[in-house]
């Protein structure tokens, strides 16, 4: 078997992993060891008696910012072939291609900050990909490495049936999914759609896709002209 996909998370506080991830798809994967999580404390590498890891920031200003010693060592105690990434709402908004990249690393290191951040010249020595999950602004980091590992290690090798990986293949067309119904057929007065109920898998195929793209155009004009790029350059004529 093949080495198994390997994360480092640096953090203040260690304690917060696995946290969900010990359940359900990816603590039965860390179980069967397809990956594996260590969590590390920050604090391990300060230097001083009072084992500190922030300082106020140069220019003035509310709050504290994290030392880039400190930072620079702790990562240095990890760092090999993987990339290394800090989570933050400055960074690259977080998609399924660059999911499915870091999915096929050999594994991540993950550096959470705390505070009001990092010492930037800590980013620039170490090269570290700065990855945002979304406009808004947490805490710390922890929740944002927990939500960027769980959506890598459902995509690695094992974690999740065949089936699944195809339709995977449908998030890459770039589009929203359509809606899903189950028994009963009526429920509280909504009827679920006859198509779905006709057996025509040619229709419930046409009717999910028509779906999608209605979803997709209403919610989501971004990825909307996207797909459209997309599907022009391929030369598919199909979603135009
Ligand atoms: C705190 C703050 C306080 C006053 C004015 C501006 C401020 N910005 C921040 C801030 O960005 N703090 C961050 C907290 C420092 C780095 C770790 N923290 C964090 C990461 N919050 N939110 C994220 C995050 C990470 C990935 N995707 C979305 C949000």
């Amino acid at each position: 078997m093949s080495l198994p996909w390997r994360a480092s998370v640096l953090t203040l506080f260690p304690d917060m992993f696995p946290g969900p991830l010990g359940q359900s798809l990816a603590g039965r994967a860390l179980e069967r060891g397809l990956w594996s999580l260590e969590a590390r404390d920050i604090r391990a590498h300060a230097s001083d008696k009072h084992r500190t890891v922030d300082d106020t920031p140069f220019g003035g200003g509310a709050g504290m910012v994290m030392r880039p010693d400190v930072l620079d060592a702790a990562l240095a105690a990890v760092s090999d072939d993987r990339p290394a990434l800090y989570l933050t709402p400055r960074g690259r908004p977080l998609a399924q291609a660059t999911v499915r990249r870091l999915a096929s690393c050999p594994g991540v290191v993950l550096l959470c900050g705390r505070y009001e951040g990092i010492d930037q010249r800590v980013i620039e020595a170490r090269g570290l990909e700065e990855v945002s999950i979304g406009d808004y602004v947490l805490s710390g980091g922890e929740p944002a490495a927990l939500v960027l590992l769980d959506a890598c290690v459902r995509l690695l090798p094992g974690v999740m049936g065949a089936a699944a990986s195809a339709e995977e293949e449908s998030f890459s067309a770039g589009l929203l999914e359509y809606p899903h119904y189950t028994r009963p057929a009526e429920w509280q007065g909504r009827r679920v759609p006859d198509v779905l109920l006709s057996g025509h898998h040619g229709e419930v195929a046409a009717w999910r896709r028509r779906e999608a793209e209605r979803i997709t155009q209403e919610r989501r004009p971004d990825l909307w002209a996207a797909h459209l790029a997309a599907a022009t350059h391929s030369g598919s004529q199909a979603a135009l």
